[in-house]
């Protein structure tokens, strides 16, 4: 069985709602440009037909720049618009349950947040997890307890077999020390899709990224 390869370097979390009134498509184009290497689509509170529409428009843009798609918390929108990936939250299906019907050659992420969660992550299920929140984040309210930079090197020593990104508050100021806390890359939703110039902030952030010896 031959599990997904993907480079989570930089990772850009987006849906409508945060793109500041622009379409997560040219928002999404323009950090690709930029630098970023995988896209999660997480449009909150859409039904799976408008989530399966707007990842289907997103695989249109990003497969032809190898760049995989991720759909939050949608495993019926993941099957039906044949994005490379889902992601999963503690409190969504569990990851079991996805890989019933989610092939091992898609990939699947898990949210973490504590050493409990991290010694559930099981690497024969999930390809990757997420790390967070580092910082405290007006973009997600239930983001729960901020992890800080010491936080985050703990909860990644407690998943050493699977790659991580860290996500929550991430921007290019706290971009290298969260980087040397030992994650593959970093996940930003507001840091790209907020930014006035999503392709010259997702340009800013790989620098610093690039500069960190690989975890
Ligand atoms: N999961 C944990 S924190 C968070 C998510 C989706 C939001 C991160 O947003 P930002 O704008 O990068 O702080
Ligand atoms: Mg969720």
């Amino acid at each position: 069985m031959t599990r997904p390869t993907f480079d989570l370097r930089l990772y850009l979390v987006l849906g409508s709602a945060d793109c500041g009134g622009r379409s997560p498509l040219d928002v999404a184009a323009e950090a690709v440009a930029g630098g970023v290497t995988v896209v999660q689509l997480r449009e909150k509170g859409a039904d799976t037909r408008h989530v399966t529409e707007l990842a289907r428009a997103l695989i249109t843009l990003l497969r032809p720049l190898g760049v995989p798609l991720i759909v939050n918390d949608n495993l019926e929108a993941t099957l039906a618009s044949g994005a490379e990936g889902l992601h999963v939250g503690q409190d969504d299906q569990s990851p079991a349950r996805v890989r019933e019907c989610l092939p091992l050659e898609r990939i699947l992420g898990l949210s973490v947040g504590s050493a409990a969660e991290a010694a559930s992550a099981d690497p024969a299920l999930v390809d990757y997890v997420g790390l967070g929140p580092v910082f405290a984040t007006p973009t997600k309210g239930d983001a729960g307890t901020p992890l800080g930079v010491e936080g985050l090197a703990a909860l990644r020593r407690k998943v050493p077999k699977l790659p991580a990104v860290a996500i929550g508050g991430i921007k290019l100021a706290n971009a290298a020390a969260v980087m040397a806390a030992g994650v593959q890359g970093l996940a930003v939703v507001s840091a790209i899709a907020g930014a006035a110039d999503p392709a010259a902030a997702a340009r800013a952030l790989r620098a610093v990224i690039d500069q960190e010896p690989p975890a």
